[in-house]
């Protein structure tokens, strides 16, 4: 979804490859139409504004390309490198194709597996920095970029039949790439030092890289407030994950999901062989790939780190956030302003990439802190560990203060509009949602009123033994600034609130620890939450659903 001004917005359908133009919550025609292979995963994927939109007009699709000239459900009928970016531009009502950007690898018919077409990623979005960033996920491959240094198989042997393991053509997956408008390689990227001394295809590839180690994921957002890049990344059944992407990120994946400290229950649960778990009629095992099973995994969180395939300038930074087991997020995006109220104020929101759990929830992260020190505070203690201990996948325990609202499908897009509500896209209901105030009274702010953790940048994969010591000074911070919390919101009604610091913190745990017993302290979070929901959606459909064409209606319903 992009907001092109006058009150239209483009908003792809991913199966159709069209790009439809929105008015009132009315479609009003179609920019555009691409022959696309939407198979599993796969299609019209992604869209970004030039920053300079308004003067030059120019749009970037990230989209996966038939061979057939027209839509596709085949998995096979796809090019290796059918994933791509290209750039339009907008004459006010359609695109006309500018140049291509990047070929991406599409296709995957691994030897002993059925094929798929998963993993594609498809984000993109323009940093402040006024460069294009591309999010594609691993696409199956088992390479250096996922921290498999040998590849799957050892050394000297490939990953796949099109090469690999180092980062060609067919092996640039599982990254973040940071790309100046034309396509070309900014020269302070994290890696474009390290990418020239390689050379050739591999090297030029690695120049593109800012970050690496992603398994896949279907959103990426910039804070509007600090400026820092945050991506949620997709695991396999344990270990979803919220990440702040810092130049030379490597997530881990496929050595580590979650936190290093937690590499037990990683293994443990991928390699469960025990009967079905809900929603996964097949049990936890195995990482989909069976080039690389799961049983090769570490054993601890040291060893994981020690096998990272480091670049030079690379570090790898645990997560802000995990579930233990996969929720499936999927889009992401903050709320830039305060139109929802201050409560909600340049928060960050989680959509779902599947409907599982709450039919589609969506996730609100209290953001909080100065500049780039801006992190996910909260109130649960259950969390001061940065993890959601849930029971299993699509499974809300640790999740419920999270929970923002309900039924919204499949999240594809989270925006800030031109009007300060939030935005989203859902996949499965075929129709975008506004999220705005109701004008109910709010419940007490809880919002900023501590210094907010701030995990800041996470260490090098050689500094691995700071890392729990780190870690144990955030989850310090997170406890103290839970109490602090807790004890604004407390006197809000009988004493004036007084900013919070850490000063203040340390008076009142006292008291909080007097009058809060921990039952009722969870009463009020839920009280607080109940009452911050969104009370009002309006529903203006307009895309396909599934494949089929609804008419260029528009519906507008009112609920709860
Ligand atoms: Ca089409
Ligand atoms: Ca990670
Ligand atoms: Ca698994
Ligand atoms: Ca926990």
């Amino acid at each position: 979804m992009a907001f092109v001004g006058g009150g239209e917005m483009l908003v792809l359908e991913k199966s159709t490859g069209r790009v439809r133009r929105v008015a009132d919550g009315m479609v009003t025609g179609t920019a555009l139409d691409l022959a696309v292979n939407s198979a599993s995963e796969r299609g019209l994927l992604g869209i970004a504004l030039h920053p300079n939109f308004t003067v030059n007009g120019f749009v970037y699709l990230y989209w996966t390309e038939s061979t057939i000239g027209a839509d596709s459900t085949v998995l096979s009928e796809v090019p290796l490198l059918g994933n791509r970016v290209d750039r339009f531009v907008w004459n006010g009502s359609s695109l006309a194709f500018d140049r291509n950007i990047i070929n991406l690898r599409a296709r995957q018919s691994d030897s002993g597996q059925t094929e798929r077409g998963n993993h594609n990623g498809g984000v993109l979005r323009f940093g402040p920095d006024g460069k294009l960033y591309v999010l594609v996920g691993d696409v199956g491959r088992r390479g250096q970029l996922q921290n498999l240094a040998e590849g799957p198989f050892g050394p000297g042997s490939p990953d796949d039949a099109f090469g690999g393991p180092d980062p060609d053509n067919a092996h640039l997956t599982g990254a973040i790439l940071r790309i100046n408008d034309d396509g070309s390689t900014p020269s302070d990227n994290p890696f474009f030092a390290a990418g020239a001394a390689i050379g050739g295809q591999t090297g030029a590839n690695i120049q593109r890289l800012f970050a690496y180690g992603i398994r896949n994921s279907f959103g990426m957002a910039f804070d509007p407030r600090s400026g820092g890049l945050w991506a949620q990344e997709n695991g396999d059944d344990s270990f979803d994950e919220l990440n702040r992407v810092e130049p030379g990120f490597n997530s881990g994946w496929v050595q580590i999901m979650g936190p290093p400290g937690r590499i037990a229950q990683y293994k443990a649960i991928e390699t469960d062989p025990m009967a079905p778990q809900p929603f996964t009629p097949g049990g936890y095992f195995g990482l989909q790939q069976i080039r690389w099973p799961p049983t090769n995994l570490a054993d601890t969180g040291v060893q994981a780190l020690l096998r990272l395939f480091a670049l030079p300038g690379s570090h790898y930074s645990a997560p802000e956030f995990s579930w233990k087991f996969g929720v499936a997020p999927g889009g992401i995006g903050f709320l830039d302003g305060n139109a929802l109220g201050t409560r909600y104020a340049n928060d960050l929101f989680v959509g779902a990439a599947r409907t599982s759990l709450e039919g589609g929830h969506l996730f609100r992260f209290n953001i909080c802190g100065r500049a780039t020190a801006r992190g996910i505070a909260s109130f649960d203690p259950r969390l001061a560990d940065l993890v959601a201990d849930n029971l299993h996948k699509f499974e809300i325990t640790e999740s419920q203060s999270l929970l923002f609202g309900s039924d919204f499908g499949v999240t594809t897009d989270v925006q800030t509009g031109p009007n300060g509500n939030l935005f989203l896209v859902s996949l499965s209901d075929g129709a975008v949602y506004e999220v705005f105030d109701s004008g109910a009274a709010q419940p007490p702010s809880d919002d900023c009123r501590a210094s907010a953790p701030s995990p800041g940048p996470g260490p090098s994969a050689a500094l691995t033994l700071d890392l729990e010591a780190r870690k144990q000074k955030l989850r310090k911070r997170l406890k103290l600034f839970a109490t602090a919390s807790a004890a604004s919101t407390l006197t809000a009604g009988g004493r004036a609130i007084k900013e919070t610091t850490k000063e203040l913190a340390a008076n009142e745990t006292t008291k909080v620890k007097a009058k809060l017993k921990r039952k009722q302290r969870k009463k009020l979070v839920r009280k607080l939450d109940r009452r911050g929901k969104a009370k009002t959606r309006v529903e203006a459909t307009a895309t396909d659903r599934g494949g089929t064409t609804a008419d260029d209606e528009v519906k507008v319903k009112l609920r709860d």
